[in-house]
């Protein structure tokens, strides 16, 4: 054997340090400097060297940090330091009290020796909602993680904890502590969390209630190659032991951890007196939904550590800090009734009656069961004590029933064989999940959702049309089909309920504005099954006349981009019915009407463009997103490299928006993106970095 040549050792060892940096400014700072697909070179050509030369390999090359077989255990570890617990204050005054008790208790040492004047420096951070574990740096290599467990003993769970990449195997530069043990939280990002209950979902296995769970859930895995699949973060609170370096306060601890080469809160702040705690924690209650990740309150720290050290412990937590709550966002609560909603298509959604109850700060008494199939899958019945979830902007849902709380006159659910509202029998189709309304346009429960639909803001945006405007003017007999809106008169509109005069010309001012529409609107408004926003305006450009498209051949249609089969023959289906082309006549005999689009000019805009997608897009999915540029004649990619033209950016765009950014690739924030697709035209110029 040939022994290994200085040469491939320092190309090892330049490769690792790069690696390593790159490591730290993508995971730990969120501020990377290269595109991935420089990453992945870098990290391709360490693995190749590692390969034929093995002799090389050592426990902290970036590339050994999953482990290749499973463990049988996992050994008890003893904290050195006990990891202490936290109180809680779950109101105002709670956090005021605390306060008063941490000035009374320090009393003289404070500046002034004035209880009333002094205020105290706290420091503020979220609370993360995730898994406490410890992290034991010996000079400077990590050899162990564990759980916090008790706060005395905890598991060892090194081999996992080494596959999280914002986790340094090495500590960064050279000043730190001989042995340092880092406290912080392992939590999984609400986007990995939705990635990985829809893989879940998708092959009928178990899904996770929270991210929490499914944090706790991956980092109990045996097999740490299942763990580093999970996207598992690591965000530092504190340390433990920390040998032979001093500091004077908590936040100069975190600033010296994120230049060891660890996450800390990017959320981090320092509040003078409770009363900007207090105003810390309302901003960061609004934040709440647009962090990527879930937290249930805020922590604060009395700053300085020789304070600190004053105040002292009580039992097991600490009396300088505090975690004040944020309200739930799960709680129990029981089922009273399920009943069953019939929607635009016909879909029967079965929708549970709740004991109302407070939860993500409002109160909920219905939440969707989505359809029978879930039904099963949660195994709810009648009666049944639920666990509701409800965060942020989205619907309540049954995370988990309580079956070990069934009551004994618990009712299983049954799907209605006939239809609730019109009475037709219910239809589910081989394969579906769905079960539908039979009834069609007769049906009033389609009859009222197809119109909101269509007077929608998105569709024909009839200002002022609400739900329960349409409901009664179905009720009334005086609007059946959307075509029936254009002949309604002021003296009945006038005559319902809560109508004036002056509201009903309004709403027939609005309802006249909307016949000036848009192709894609018209089409959308349509409110054929699948066939949403992007569809519509995709259709609308390549068909560029609603003639053509009521025309088009099942295999005709499957030729524009993002219309499979399936879709297709929604769209067919719908023109083929007569009745559907009669309201179609009548709108236009009424006085509906749009410009025809041009298609040739259209569909070459992008043409030799690359684009990539990033984050959350409000009004279509990533897939439609897509589709609508590869209509234009772009090619849409993955990610973001020399070759990106530009990216379109939605919420919570993460590393992709970065890279773009570095590179000084152009960005186009969701409205800038909408304009290029309403009007066929890219400026650049304008839009660049606006995300
Ligand atoms: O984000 C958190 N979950 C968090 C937890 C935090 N930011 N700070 C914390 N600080 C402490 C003390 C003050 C005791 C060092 C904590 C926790 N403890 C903690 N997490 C779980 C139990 C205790």
């Amino acid at each position: 054997m040939n022994p290994v040549s200085a040469d491939v050792r320092q190309e090892v060892q330049a490769l690792r340090e790069q690696i390593h940096e790159h490591n730290y400014r993508y995971y730990v700072l969120d501020d990377p400097t290269v595109p991935d697909a420089e990453y992945d070179r870098l990290m391709n050509r360490l693995r190749e060297l590692e390969a034929s030369h093995p002799e090389l390999v050592t426990p902290d090359s970036p590339t050994q940090r999953v482990g290749s077989r499973p463990q049988a255990t996992f050994a008890e570890v003893r904290h050195e330091v006990p990891m202490l617990s936290l109180d809680n204050a779950f109101t105002e005054d709670e956090l005021r009290d605390f306060d008063r008790r941490v000035r009374e208790r320090l009393g003289d040492l404070l500046p002034g020796g004035d209880l009333f004047g002094a205020e105290i420096e706290y420091s503020c951070e979220p609370k993360l909602d995730g898994i406490a574990i410890s992290l034991l740096y010996e000079n400077g290599q990590l050899v162990r993680g564990a759980t916090r467990g008790d706060g005395y003993t905890g598991e060892d769970i090194t081999e996992n904890v080494r596959t999280i990449p914002s986790i340094p195997l090495t500590l960064r530069g050279s000043e730190w502590p001989s042995v340092l043990e880092v406290r912080g939280e392992i939590y999984m990002p609400k986007a990995s969390f939705e990635k990985l209950n829809e893989t879940a979902r998708a092959r009928g296995e178990k899904t996770f209630v929270n991210p929490r769970n499914a944090a706790a859930g991956s980092l109990r895995q045996l097999d740490s190659r299942i763990t580093a699949s999970r996207g598992l973060q690591m965000c530092c609170y504190g340390v433990g032991r920390m040998d032979g370096v001093e500091f004077k306060r908590h936040t100069d601890v975190l600033e010296a951890l994120n230049q060891w080469g660890f996450r800390v809160s990017r959320e981090l702040q320092v509040a003078k007196g409770v009363e900007e705690c207090l105003a810390y924690y309302h901003t960061m209650a609004e934040k709440r939904d647009s962090l990527s990740y879930d937290i249930d309150g805020i922590v604060f720290k009395v700053n300085d550590l020789g304070l600190q050290r004053e105040l002292g412990f009580v039992s097991r937590a600490p009396r300088w800090a505090i975690a004040h709550k944020f309200p739930a966002q799960e709680e129990m609560t029981q089922v009273l009734d399920v009943e069953f909603q019939v929607g635009r298509t016909g879909a029967i959604t079965p929708v549970a009656r709740l004991q109302p109850v407070f939860v993500g700060g409002v109160t909920v008494s219905n939440a969707t069961l989505h359809n029978m199939d879930e039904v099963a899958r949660l195994d709810l019945h009648i009666g049944d004590w639920v666990i509701i979830r409800r965060a942020g902007d989205v619907i309540p849902q049954v995370v988990r029933v309580m079956s070990e709380r069934r009551p004994k006159e618990a009712r299983a659910v049954s799907l209605p064989s006939q239809c609730p509202v019109c009475g037709a029998d219910v239809m589910q189709a081989e394969g579906e999940v769905v079960a539908r309304c039979s009834g069609g346009l007769f049906c009033a429960a389609q009859q009222k959702e197809a119109i909101k639909h269509f007077a929608s803001r998105r569709a024909m945006d009839i200002e002022g049309l609400g739900d329960k405007l349409v409901d009664a003017l179905v009720e009334k007999g005086w609007v059946k089909k959307v075509s029936d809106l254009y002949r309604l008169t002021e003296d009945q509109v006038a005559s319902l309920e809560r109508m004036g005069r002056k509201s009903a010309q309004n709403l027939l001012k609005a309802i006249n504005k909307s016949k000036d529409t848009e192709l894609q609107r018209f089409i959308y408004a349509l409110g054929i099954r699948e066939v949403g926003e992007a569809t519509a305006r995709t259709l609308a450009n390549h068909f560029g006349e609603l003639e053509a498209l009521m025309e088009a051949s099942e295999e005709a249609l499957q030729q524009v981009a993002d219309v499979g089969p399936v879709v297709a023959n929604h769209i067919h289906a719908f023109f083929a019915q007569a009745h559907n082309r009669e309201t179609i006549a009548e709108l236009r005999e009424l006085g509906v009407q749009w410009k025809n689009v041009e298609t040739s000019a259209q569909s070459d805009v992008l043409a030799g463009k690359t684009v990539v997608i990033t984050g959350t897009l409000a009004s279509m999915s990533r897939d439609q997103a897509k589709a609508a540029l590869l209509a234009m004649g772009a090619k849409v990619s993955g990610s973001v490299s020399g070759k990106t033209s530009f990216v379109v950016a939605g919420e919570n765009a993460g590393s992709k928006l970065t890279n773009a950014q570095a590179l000084g690739i152009p960005v186009l924030n969701e409205e800038a993106f909408e304009q290029l697709l309403a009007t066929g035209t890219l400026d650049l110029g304008t839009s660049d970095s606006q995300a």
